[in-house]
């Protein structure tokens, strides 16, 4: 299945982090990001402020949602997303699904921004 078509799950107690081998397996599927210390990040750009927050806010809804929270840093029309899983100290596959989640929400507003 898709990282696109699947939630979040809560995770375990005791789970461990994915290693480095899977999460490079996993980050095939979502390639604008990439590995960083222990999470994954992507940067995205907007035409101004405005629709920046309109991303934000998007991924604030997706993040409630999957009940799975990236920090966000917002840079004028630059959003850094940065994505970890606390209850394992690094990566799980939630990091990956809600990452998944922000291309397609990212991608639908570059396209009705260009419309
Ligand atoms: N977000 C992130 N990034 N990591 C977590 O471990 C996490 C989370 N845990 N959001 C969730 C909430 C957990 O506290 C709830 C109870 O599912």
């Amino acid at each position: 299945m898709k990282l696109s078509e699947q939630k979040s799950k809560p995770i375990v107690k005791g789970t461990a982090p994915l290693p480095k081998s899977e999460a490079e397996e996993l980050l095939r599927e979502i390639p604008e990001w990439s590995l960083a210390e222990g999470a994954i990040v992507r940067q995205f750009r907007f035409r101004d402020f405005r629709q920046a927050m309109v991303f934000v806010n998007t991924v604030a809804a997706i993040a409630n949602e999957q009940d799975h929270h990236p920090d966000i840093f917002i840079s004028y029309n630059k959003v850094l997303v940065n994505l970890s899983t606390h209850a394992v100290n690094g990566l799980s596959l939630n990091d990956f699904i809600v990452a998944a989640w922000i291309d397609l929400a990212e991608e639908d507003l570059h396209r009705e921004q260009a419309a």
